[in-house]
């Protein structure tokens, strides 16, 4: 198990082969920051070659089908990341919910496959702004975190390991500049944390509870120093390093 603070660029449909001068640059950095974890996760086409280009992080994909190989053209499985190198995969990111109509029970049979496949995973969770409005932020994001999580084989292992990890993002708070409020995080995380000792019993503390959503440099202290914040799961601020490291560097 790491309690060390997993800071997690997710790169979503961004990057070019010439960003991985930033990847370099994030990695030769990484030595001065030993008590962090740090990955980065670029598109699909980079993965094998953002592998190649670092040493020090964590590399990872975006998404994985549930099945390790077969007729589903335009996908990739658990087991294609494993074997180009990749260490981990985000899986049910709210882009991916909204855009591929990603359910829980899908999130939770592609992370079921992952572990299978030997990645760790982290699990996005988040309400819309609509649901936090109504008071049901916590509702949502719980039936989410019981529906989404890894409950096959694997998971008991993988999260004995620390190879599970929950992302919460609130929808309304992602590349908007809108972060939510420090104890607002602090509330959902103590609920996340209900649900996933539920579901694993006392190891359900091993598994880091990552915000997500506008984390900058500007915020990230105070986001990373919250009570229960494992760490940050970064978009926008992750694409160069001169806006990731003061974030790496924040970290508690
Ligand atoms: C939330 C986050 C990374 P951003 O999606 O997953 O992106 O930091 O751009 O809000």
């Amino acid at each position: 198990m790491s309690h060390r603070p997993y800071i997690v660029g997710n790169w979503k449909m961004n990057g070019s082969r010439a960003m991985l001068a930033e990847a370099r640059a994030i990695d030769r950095a990484a030595a001065r920051h030993p008590h962090v974890q740090i990955a980065l996760a670029p598109p699909f086409p980079l993965i094998g070659l953002l592998r190649e280009a670092v040493s020090g992080i964590g590399v990872g994909g975006q998404d994985c089908h549930t099945e390790a190989k077969g007729a589903h053209t335009g996908d990739v499985s658990a087991a294609m990341l494993a074997d180009i190198g990749a260490d981990f995969v985000i899986l049910g990111h709210s882009e991916r919910r909204k855009d591929h109509g990603e359910s829980d029970a899908l999130v939770r049979a592609k992370a079921d496959a992952a572990l299978a496949a030997g990645l760790g995973v982290i699990v996005c969770v988040g309400e819309t702004l609509d649901e936090r409005d109504a008071g049901r932020a916590e509702a949502v994001v719980s039936g989410q975190i019981d529906g989404s999580i890894p409950l096959g084989e694997a998971a008991a292992e993988a999260v004995a390991l620390g190879k599970v990890a929950v992302a919460y993002e609130p929808v309304w708070a992602i590349g908007t500049g809108r972060v939510a409020a420090v104890e607002d995080v602090v509330a959902m995380h103590a609920a996340i944390r209900a649900r996933l000792t539920e579901a694993y019993g006392e190891a359900g503390a091993k598994v880091r509870i990552l915000y997500g959503g506008s984390v900058n440099a500007g915020n990230a202290a105070d986001l990373l120093a919250a009570e229960g914040v494992g760490g940050a799961l970064v978009g926008g601020a992750s694409l160069t390093a001169d806006a990731f490291l003061p974030i790496v560097a924040a970290a508690p």
